[in-house]
């Protein structure tokens, strides 16, 4: 049966995204809704052709909803989803606000899809480095596990956001005119420039993406002792992020294995021309539903060993298209239906 369902940040790069994959995929639809904060309400935007108005969220934005699609951030989910699931909701939370919360499950579809029957009202969507990884590596992981990650990231400025992609586009603009760039939302200018991933530091030194991914792939894969270790970089890119990843096996995994294993693995598409020297690039991915996975090789500083080199689009298979495919999970298995009662 069709279901009624609200995006919660439907304005933004994520929930535009959001809303052009219900309609390009068909998703069964009763009725949708749009909510955004009070600078969006009056607005309306267009999906299959009609204007559909935004509402400022608010205590009554969740009555008759059955699924809420939440991309507005970690502390607009930590404000709401709770009332959701209240009202009756199911919602898919692409915040990190309930990632780690052992009652929530943490799913990517092409690995974990199991886990999304034991949700009890929220599921939450991977951050999108984790998901790009996971879609790329968890193929090789069932052949033989994984013992450790080395992953290095080039991540481009839509991971902070419809603004900071302006902002990247007005810098670009202001140093091809002699003038200084003004950086708002990012702490350094990006245009023509690289820095560490600004989130915040923990003690030993790693940021919060970089322990995000740590943790998240740990959780996805059920494997709390993999050991996985990350430099997360943001990059002048728009869209798209990129990721150099080494894994170590106990024993070594053939290449040509591994290359076949990627081919015909659920959600990537491997990209080499070893002649042309030609492999994933982020405006390739952009806009593609796969995660684009090359340069396969091996390490040559372990024999167990292997590199590889991903690509994939940040906004929709990092985010915006897993949590439309979580929803289409729950949709088979008759997986939307309201929480008992929320664990806390
Ligand atoms: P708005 O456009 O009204 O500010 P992005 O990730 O691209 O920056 O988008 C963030 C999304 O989260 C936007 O849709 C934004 O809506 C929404 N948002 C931000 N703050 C709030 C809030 N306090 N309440 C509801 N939605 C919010
Ligand atoms: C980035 N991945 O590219 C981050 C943004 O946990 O969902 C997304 C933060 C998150 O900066």
């Amino acid at each position: 049966h069709p279901y009624r369902v609200a995006i919660l940040g439907a304005t933004g790069a994520v929930g535009t995204e959001l809303l052009e994959l219900l309609e390009q995929r068909d998703f069964p639809l009763a009725d949708l809704k749009l909510l955004a904060s009070a600078r969006s309400a009056g607005r309306t935007l267009t999906f299959k052709g009609e204007q559909l108005p935004l509402e400022a969220v608010n205590d009554d934005s969740f009555k008759q909803i059955d699924l809420v699609l939440a991309s507005a951030g970690a502390s607009v989910s930590k404000a709401w989803a709770a009332k959701a699931v209240a009202a009756g909701a199911v919602v898919i939370d692409n915040s990190s606000a309930f990632r780690l919360n052992p009652t929530v499950p943490l799913v990517v579809p092409e690995v974990n899809p199991q886990a999304a029957a034991a949700h009890q009202g929220i599921i939450a969507n991977p951050n999108c480095t984790t998901i790009l990884m996971a879609v790329a590596i968890y193929p090789l992981h069932q052949v033989q596990p994984i013992r450790r990650i080395v992953a290095a990231t080039y991540q481009s400025a839509s991971g902070a956001g419809a603004r900071a992609m302006e902002e990247v586009k007005t810098q670009t603009q202001a140093i091809l005119q002699g003038q200084e760039p003004v950086a708002e939302l990012f702490p350094y200018p990006l245009a023509f420039n690289l820095f560490p991933h600004n989130s915040p530091l923990n003690g030993e030194g790693y940021c919060e993406e970089e322990m995000k991914m740590v943790n998240e792939t740990r959780k996805i894969f059920g494997a709390p002792n993999l050991r996985v270790t990350a430099t997360c970089v943001r990059v002048p890119v728009l869209r798209a992020h990129s990721e150099a990843i080494n894994l170590e096996f106990d024993q070594p995994f053939d290449v040509a294995q591994a290359r076949a294993i990627l081919s015909q693995a659920p959600g990537v598409k491997l990209v080499e021309d070893w002649e042309a020297n030609y492999f994933p690039m982020p405006i390739d991915a952009s806009g593609k539903d796969e995660v684009l996975v090359g340069r396969i090789r091996q390490d040559l500083s372990h024999a167990a060993g292997l590199e590889l080199w991903l690509c994939g689009d940040q906004i929709r298979k990092g985010a915006a298209l897993n949590a439309v495919q979580i929803a289409e999970l729950l949709v088979q298995q008759n997986l939307v239906r309201p929480a008992i009662a929320l664990a806390n």
